[in-house]
């Protein structure tokens, strides 16, 4: 079953639920709406755990004590921007920086760090890996992705989640991309994190915020990120394979 029929049934349950129109419901409240009708339901625990899953599919990525964090979060790929954008922006210590949501919403918003920073956050101690074969733990925190998509308000055509970053790691003018889709995107341990084991993100780990989408392989975590686009499809941008790697021949859903 694909995810975007496991959406689609959230949102005829809500509406069984709320008696409204499933036009009415939009991505991440019905995420939480369908926790509330395995509530509402009051069904034996081990139906109600398999409901939850199979209609959520938020199995949560495993979580590691502090002493597990690795002394070094080994940094790859883009680790130091060099467009104009990114040199300007890090020279004023991110002062102008701004987070832009845009696409399939009803409300485009931006956000400083600062306003990041006073938002909501999450901690998590994840492990990160790297299709090159090598893994490192660190302790992240930011704001859940599904909080800021509840606020802009996702349209009923939006189907996914289109993150821009300012490095152009190929050297050629472009820029480094993601994509993921609803289910990730309104996943509790998906966080636009802005710090990294207590400390704001290092320049060399995606600095002034990156994502965790913590089920994905390493290439599916975006660092450097600019503006978050909400879309029906990721076809139309790159190579039309849904991000830099995957236009490189690398899967698109990079589930560990
Ligand atoms: N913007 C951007 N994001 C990126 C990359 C990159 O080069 N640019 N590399 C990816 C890869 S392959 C990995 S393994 C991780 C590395 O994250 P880290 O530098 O914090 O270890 O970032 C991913 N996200
Ligand atoms: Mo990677």
């Amino acid at each position: 079953m694909t995810d975007h029929i496991h959406i689609a049934r959230r949102r005829l349950l809500r509406a069984a639920i709320a008696g409204t129109g499933a036009a009415l419901l939009t991505g991440c409240d019905a995420l939480s709406n369908s926790q509330r009708f395995v509530d509402v339901l009051g069904v034996a625990e081990p139906l109600n755990q398999r409901i939850q899953r199979v209609l959520t599919g938020h199995r949560l990525a495993a979580e590691f004590p502090e002493s597990m964090i690795s002394p070094v979060f080994r940094p790859n790929g883009s680790t130091n921007p060099q467009t104009p954008e990114y040199l300007a922006m890090k020279g004023d210590g991110f002062a102008n920086y701004r987070l832009q949501i845009v696409g399939l919403v009803e409300r485009p918003l931006e956000f400083s760090l600062d306003a990041l920073r006073a938002m909501p956050t999450r901690t998590q101690i994840t492990r990160h890996d790297c299709v090159e074969g090598w893994s490192v733990i660190g302790k992240w925190s930011g704001v859940p992705l599904a909080y800021l998509l509840d606020l802009a308000r996702l349209r009923p055509s939006a189907r996914e989640v289109v993150f821009h970053c300012f490095d152009d790691i190929a050297g050629d003018g472009s820029r480094y991309y993601e994509s993921i889709d609803l289910a990730d995107a309104c996943h509790p341990q998906t966080i636009v994190a802005h710090s990294l084991n207590g400390s704001p993100v290092p320049v060399a780990n995606g600095a002034p915020v990156r994502m965790r989408i913590e089920r994905k392989l390493g290439y599916k975590q975006p660092k450097y990120v600019r503006l978050i686009e909400v879309v029906d499809s990721h076809a139309r941008f790159g190579a039309g394979r849904g991000g830099y790697w995957e236009d490189m021949g690398y899967d698109w859903w990079g589930g560990i």
